[in-house]
Parts: C-alpha cells; sequence; structure tokens
C-alpha cells in the first residue's frame, strides 16, 4: 500500500472540518480531509428528519471570515430548515474551492503516531494510507448516534430509523402508526411535524424537557439590508456571549428584582425567539436553586397552559433544573398532545420491556406501530473519537486513556498525542455552543499555533502533564459550581450512554471565558503545552 503525504489530514468535512481546510490551506499547508458521507456537511448531511432546523439564529450560524459569502448568501428563516442549511454549506464548500481536497465515502479507521518522524499515520478503511504532521479531529461532538439497548429490535417486521440516518428520499409516514422513542432537541422537532402526517403518533417519553417557543419566522428584504449592515456587530455579540448566541445573560440576580419585576422579565424573554428565556435570564439562572426554581415554575405553568388534559400535562412535567439539560426549541410541540392520535407513554411509570415483532411493549401493554423513530442522542464529545483507534505516544489509546472520562489541555489536545488536535472536543467550548461561532474561535486559534510553530521551527507540539490536569480540575470544578452538579442524566455529562463514565464534557463557564484562556495560553508563549 503507498503513502500519501500532507501537512494535514482533517478528519470530517461538517462545520469544523471545512473551516480548517480552508484556514490551513491559506497558511500555505497541503491538506487532505476524510469525509464518511458522499458529501459535506456533517450533523446536517445527516440529520435529514423531518423537523431538522437551526435552534442557532441563521444569521449568526454562518463563515464570518469571507466577505463574499456574507454578502451573497440570505436565509429564508430566522431558524433555517435542515435542506437550507445543508445546501449553505454545500455553497461555501464551493465558493472555497474545497471539494478537491476532501476524500468522501472514506472513514478514518486509525491514527497511530510515529514518534521518530513526529507525524501521524492515518489508514481507512477504504484502503488508504497517508502520514500528515498534524492530524485534526473536526468529528463532531454529536455525531456518534446511538441506539438504546432494547431487546428485540431485530425481531420489528416494520421500519426503524435512528434521526441521524434518516433516508436520504425522506419518509412517506402518512397513514403510519409510528412510535417516536426520545423527547431531546430532536424528538421534539421530529414530533411536532409529523404529528400532523401520520395515522397515529405514540411518543415514548423517559425524561420531559423544557421546550421553549422558538418562534420562527421569514426573514424579509428589509430584515436583510439591517443584519448585512449589523454582521460587524452581531459577530461582535457572538463573542461576548455563553453560548455564541446573540442571547446574553441579564447582568442582574433574579434575587434583586422585585417579584413583579422578575415576572415582567420572565414574560418579556419568553416573548423573545430563540434561546432567550435560557441564554438570556438572570445572570445566577444556571448557579442559584432558587432563581433557576422561579423560573423552571415560569415555564411549568407555561406548559400547562397549552396543554387541555392535566394529566398528560402532569407528564411533560420538567423536574430537574431549567438548563441542566440541553433546552429544546419547539413550534407547537406541546398542542400536538392535544390531538386525539397522539398518545405520550410515561417510560417512568411504564417502561419498555421489548420491541416485538408488531411494536413496542411497555411494562402495562403492546403498542402497535409500522414505524419506530429513535431520537435517542449521541455518545457525546467523546464517541465519535474514541471509536477511532487512535494511538499516541508509546502506542497508548485514546479510548483507554479517556476511559475514566476524558483529560485535555484546553479541550483541544490531550498529553501523550502530540499534533492532534480536537475541534469540539470534550471540555471545548464548542461542543455546546453557535457551531461556526466556537468552531471559527477554535480554528483561528490553531491555526495560529502552527503559525507559530512554524515560526521557531518547532515539529511537535504536545500539553504538559501538570497543564492538562489542570485544566481538566477546573472544567469539572466549573461546572460543579453551577446546577449542572445536580444529578441530571444529560450528555453534557456522558451520562446518556451506557456504560460510560460520568464526567463533564461541555465547559461550563462558556464560550467568551474559554476564548479568553485559549487566547492567554497564546499570549504566554503557549503556557502548559511543550514544543519539540
Ligand atoms: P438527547 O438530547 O440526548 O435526547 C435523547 C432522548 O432520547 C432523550 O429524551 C432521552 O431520554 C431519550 N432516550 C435515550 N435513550 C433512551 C432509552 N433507552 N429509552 C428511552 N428514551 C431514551 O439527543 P438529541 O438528538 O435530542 O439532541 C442531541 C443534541 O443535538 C442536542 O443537544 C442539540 O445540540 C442537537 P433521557 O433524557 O436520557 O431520559
Amino acid at each position: 500500500m503507498s503513502t500519501q503525504h500532507f501537512d494535514a489530514v482533517i478528519i470530517g468535512a461538517g462545520v469544523a472540518g471545512l473551516c480548517a481546510l480552508h484556514r490551513l490551506r491559506e497558511l500555505g499547508l497541503s491538506v487532505r480531509a476524510y469525509e464518511r458521507a458522499s458529501g459535506v456537511g456533517g450533523v446536517w448531511y445527516w440529520n435529514r428528519y423531518p423537523g431538522a432546523r437551526f435552534d442557532s439564529e441563521s444569521y449568526t450560524y454562518c463563515y464570518s471570515f469571507s466577505p463574499q459569502l456574507l454578502e451573497e448568501w440570505t436565509w429564508s428563516e430566522r431558524f433555517a430548515a435542515q435542506p437550507e442549511v445543508l445546501a449553505y454549506l454545500n455553497y461555501a464548500a464551493e465558493k472555497l474551492d474545497l471539494l478537491r481536497d476532501v476524500r468522501f465515502e472514506t472513514e478514518v479507521a486509525s491514527a497511530w503516531y510515529d514518534a521518530r518522524d513526529h507525524s501521524w499515520l492515518i489508514e481507512t478503511g477504504q484502503g488508504e494510507r497517508t502520514r500528515a504532521r498534524y492530524l485534526i479531529a473536526a468529528v463532531g461532538p454529536l455525531s456518534a448516534y446511538q441506539l438504546p439497548d432494547i431487546e428485540g429490535l431485530e425481531s420489528f417486521r416494520g421500519e426503524h430509523y435512528h434521526t441521524a440516518r434518516w433516508p436520504h428520499g425522506g419518509l412517506d409516514l402518512a397513514g403510519k402508526r409510528v412510535g417516536v422513542i426520545g423527547t431531546g432537541a430532536t424528538g421534539v422537532q421530529v414530533i411536532q411535524t409529523i404529528a400532523h402526517e401520520v395515522d397515529r403518533l405514540v411518543v415514548f417519553q423517559r425524561t420531559p424537557t423544557y421546550c421553549m417557543p422558538q418562534r420562527n419566522a421569514p426573514l424579509t428584504d428589509e430584515d436583510w439590508r439591517e443584519i448585512r449592515r449589523s454582521y460587524p456587530a452581531i459577530f461582535a455579540r457572538c463573542r461576548e456571549t455563553m453560548g455564541g448566541f446573540v442571547h446574553g445573560f441579564d447582568p442582574r440576580s433574579g434575587l434583586e428584582v422585585t417579584p413583579e419585576e422578575r415576572e415582567a422579565v420572565f414574560e418579556s424573554l419568553w416573548a423573545q425567539p430563540g434561546f432567550a428565556f435560557w441564554q438570556g435570564n438572570f445572570m445566577d439562572l444556571m448557579t442559584d436553586e432558587t432563581v433557576n426554581r422561579w423560573a423552571s415554575e415560569f415555564v411549568r405553568r407555561k406548559i400547562r397552559e397549552r396543554v387541555r388534559d392535566p394529566a398528560i400535562a402532569a407528564k411533560l412535567m420538567p423536574v430537574h433544573a431549567l438548563g441542566t439539560k440541553r433546552v429544546p426549541l419547539e413550534n407547537g410541540y406541546y398542542e400536538v398532545y392535544n390531538e386525539a392520535h397522539v398518545e405520550l407513554v410515561d417510560l417512568r411509570e411504564t417502561p419498555i420491556e421489548r420491541i416485538t415483532r408488531t411494536g413496542i411493549r411497555t411494562r402495562d401493554r403492546d403498542y402497535a406501530l409500522d414505524v419506530i423513530v429513535f431520537a435517542t442522542g449521541f455518545d457525546a464529545a467523546t464517541g465519535a473519537l474514541t471509536r477511532i483507534d487512535i494511538r499516541g505516544e508509546g502506542g497508548i489509546l485514546l479510548r483507554e486513556k479517556w476511559r475514566e472520562g476524558p483529560s485535555t489541555y484546553l479541550g483541544l489536545q490531550t498529553a501523550g498525542f502530540p499534533n492532534l488536535f480536537t475541534i469540539g472536543g470534550p471540555h471545548n467550548a464548542t461542543n455546546f455552543c453557535n457551531a461556526v461561532r466556537c468552531t471559527e474561535q477554535n480554528v483561528d486559534w490553531i491555526a495560529g499555533c502552527l503559525r507559530h510553530m512554524r515560526d521557531a521551527g518547532h515539529v511537535a507540539i504536545v500539553p504538559r502533564v501538570d497543564a492538562e490536569n489542570a485544566w481538566t480540575a477546573h472544567v469539572r470544578a466549573a461546572a460543579e459550581a453551577t446546577l449542572l452538579r445536580c444529578d441530571t442524566n444529560t450528555w453534557f455529562y456522558g451520562a446518556n450512554t451506557p456504560g460510560k463514565a460520568k464526567s463533564v464534557s461541555i465547559y461550563a463557564p462558556g464560550a467568551a471565558a474559554y476564548r479568553e484562556r485559549c487566547d492567554e495560553v497564546a499570549r504566554r508563549g503557549y503556557e502548559g503545552f511543550e514544543f519539540r
């Protein structure tokens, strides 16, 4: 097998892989990107389920570095749907002439570090072998989809799909009896979209969540004149906020206002689109149990107002602290449960026992189904990395190193794996963030680092173990200082993946604080890293 040589190999051609490919080429590096799918787009390529759409405002979810892209591209809605997002990423890839460096339908199977040569030896499942100094993992924090371990799936005679592997041609669900397992951000989008099409819908809910109205709307020509004028201010705003969205926390504590003022603030946030109620709430929403309880109760009240049957409304009442699980945005989700052909099964009362030939059996009855939809989520943050055979110095396996939970430095590198950079890896602000905004920050930082190495004549970079330990301890302590410490079964902690060590994978202080830390490290001559 002959070996090809590149300066850098990128795994993935989604939002992050495309951005990295562009920036690294700008540095004059030779780059090869490998992509498992037959087109660009990553999650937007795979998640073609009905109702898939942005929860970030469309005009913030775009590459900011190209005035041409900003000028030419127009989103039709405040929160665009998946086909439009995929069209944008294809358009960007073509405009930036990226496709010629992407090898599609090619999956990286292994990547081994060769210490003698300070380079990575990469093999694909399709038999290609490549050597590259730098390995950039742009595999996505939410791409390793998972089916629940429910007995009997192979016996089911109907069709079944995970939302992240929806058939490309779409599915005709008219007249069908459909069961949906999962009510996270994905489940909510699917349920509210297909409810009006199917003959019968059964929703299997394990944990109710706080869904908030998305308030989607078309964007008019006038909106666009304003957006184009304001792009610099929009991006500057997103740089300041915790999640890279236009919504930033209210600087006031919820404790310092009167109950009437608090209610007025809640109502005003509720009326706004997107994540306003979550990410624009009082600054102590995520740290003070009382403030969080008030906000949680406010949302529960809103849910009760929309669901006619009090018994169904009771099943939909979340009990965890608002925001400690990802908040889904909805358009008519709760009204679905007022429909006679929709049934909500509370799995806390009646768990699923097995899948049968004809449907799903819970503890108290059988549900006959033609189609089962698994909106059951992902092995988040680490799954797509640890599924690859990645070996660092001395043959150490990444999967083994992270068995008890990931340890990283800045969520960008991990000791023992020189020249491997993870965009959107664990402990990186990107994995809970407006993906493009945070990806650009990661990629800028990596590009700056590679430029620094070239100028200084370095061939390898790796974190020092003490720096990694300190960062990992900081990430954990920062999460513990918020209400995330409460015991919720969320992908933020890897708790949604059976058998996975429970360990925080997001960066709780958020994107703006993360950017500052990364910039500070670079300013101090890449403090905490070792160069070779
Ligand atoms: P999530 O947020 O992980 O949601 C998965 C849902 O599936 C959630 O309601 C789970 O219930 C449910 N689930 C998972 N396994 C099971 C089993 N075995 N039985 C019943 N129900 C189950 O994934 P999403 O795809 O919705 O969203 C992922 C991210 O994508 C989201 O945060 C956005 O950033 C986009 P649970 O809550 O664990 O009880």
